[in-house]
């Protein structure tokens, strides 16, 4: 029975979980809640891997750029390209939240809210000072994910710099990265459940305008990444690598239907790379550095549906956001897409990190738990097409794509 559940595609068994809690909460009404447990466990495991998977994997992903002076003309390329194309997201996704307004309508009175974090209204010195993590364990203690990532960064630099002597430390974080990558594949084995149980729990507490409200985000989420997609990266091609878009898209259909299955940029990241170097005529060298560290901290997709789900929470627990706060919401949303892991429900986990600044109810979580494995797998495929995006673009300006292998999009 166990190997018969395990056979089934895990996407499958989650929307199979999401269709029949919310019939499941449509038939059972508010009685519902009585479930919703589960899904706090499923939650508080997700909220269990946010300090772990940072840590690791970021730390793991700059100590993978090896030598500093490698960086040079593609690296500093890349990661001007990384930062540009994940402001442009999130904001893209704030544009749509702001426009679109999926939150609106949704009487959330019947939930029983935690302790809403009080919006973080900080001067623009503590806000800075508040980056430096002054106490490490504190800040992993705190779940400070903000100057967690800082710590991350300059611990991954310190091992780039400590050269063979760093080697053993970074052998330390390369397995503990991988470690965390399958203990966060174990708790997604949980999604199922969870899934079922919240669903059940939201449409029966809040009925069908939850489902409306969650159809809305699932619809935007996956506007968001098509706009980034077949527009931004298209623009990318045509003007900044002056190649065929139609050619570069043919040269990437493999890896954007394994990284829309998978819902991970990591599992994917083998196809990314054998499209790169022979569809698109990219050199070893730079399609290995970019599309690696892309994996890691280049997640378009995921940036732009940060923006857009800390709206969401926003308005269906009608907090009012700031100027100020959006301009917060799009540096977080940013670093959560850098310090978020390629793997199934990353996003999900990060989206703790933007509530908790700018005072959106962390039940936003749980209300979008239910649908947020059919968002990730679109969250994914923009991902990992930015990532062959960027390398395309950079191999293009440093001569290391070989035009010639490109392959055709008339190609059978
Ligand atoms: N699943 C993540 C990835 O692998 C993206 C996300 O969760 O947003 O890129």
């Amino acid at each position: 029975m166990l190997r018969k559940w395990f056979a089934i595609p895990l996407w499958q068994r989650v929307i199979a979980a999401l269709l029949l809690g919310g019939l499941l909460g449509w038939l059972w009404g508010p009685e519902a809640e009585s479930i919703k447990i589960i899904g706090d466990i499923f939650i508080a495991f997700i909220k269990m891997l946010v300090v772990p998977l940072i840590f690791f994997s970021l730390v793991s992903g700059v100590a993978a750029i090896g030598d500093l002076r490698k960086l040079g003309s593609v690296g500093w390329r890349a990661l001007l390209l990384f930062i540009v194309s994940g402001q442009i997201a999130v904001w893209l996704g704030l544009f749509l939240g702001t426009v679109i307004e999926p939150g609106l309508g949704v009487d959330t009175s019947a939930i029983e809210m935690g302790e809403t974090p009080s919006p973080d209204v900080k001067t623009f010195q503590e806000m800075i000072l508040e980056i430096v993590p002054a106490s490490p364990v504190q800040v992993m203690a705190d779940v400070n994910v903000l100057p967690l990532i800082v710590f991350s960064l300059l611990l991954g630099i310190g091992i780039l710099m400590a050269k063979e002597e760093g080697a053993p430390v970074q052998r330390i974080f390369d397995s503990g990265s991988v470690v965390m990558q399958k203990v966060t594949m174990v708790v997604m084995e949980l999604t199922p459940f969870g899934v079922f149980a919240l669903m059940a729990w939201v449409v029966g507490t809040l009925g069908l305008d939850a489902v409306a409200a969650l159809a809305k985000l699932v619809g935007l989420n996956y506007l968001g990444c098509l706009l980034i997609i077949f527009v931004m990266y298209s623009a990318m091609i045509k003007f900044l690598a002056r190649l065929p878009v139609r050619d570069f898209f043919r040269g990437i259909v493999d890896a954007m239907a394994v990284s829309y299955s998978t819902a991970s940029s990591n599992a994917t990241l083998p196809v990314t790379l054998r499209c790169a170097e022979r569809n698109l005529g990219i050199s070893n060298s730079v399609a290995s550095f970019v599309i690696a560290l892309g994996a890691t901290i280049n997640m378009n997709g995921t940036a732009m549906y940060l923006g857009l789900a800390t709206l969401f929470g926003a308005q269906i627990f009608g907090v009012d956001l700031s100027w100020g706060q959006y301009f917060l919401i799009s540096i977080l949303g940013t670093l959560g897409a850098i310090g978020a892991a390629g793997i199934p429900g990353a996003g999900l986990i990060m989206m703790a990190l933007v509530f908790g600044a700018v005072g959106v109810p962390l039940e936003t979580i749980a209300f979008v738990a239910g649908v947020d494995r059919i968002m990730d797998m679109m969250r994914t495929t923009t991902n990992v097409s930015g990532d062959a995006a960027v390398a395309t673009v950079v191999a293009s300006m440093t001569n290391e794509i070989d035009r010639g292998e490109m392959i055709s999009a008339d190609d059978v």
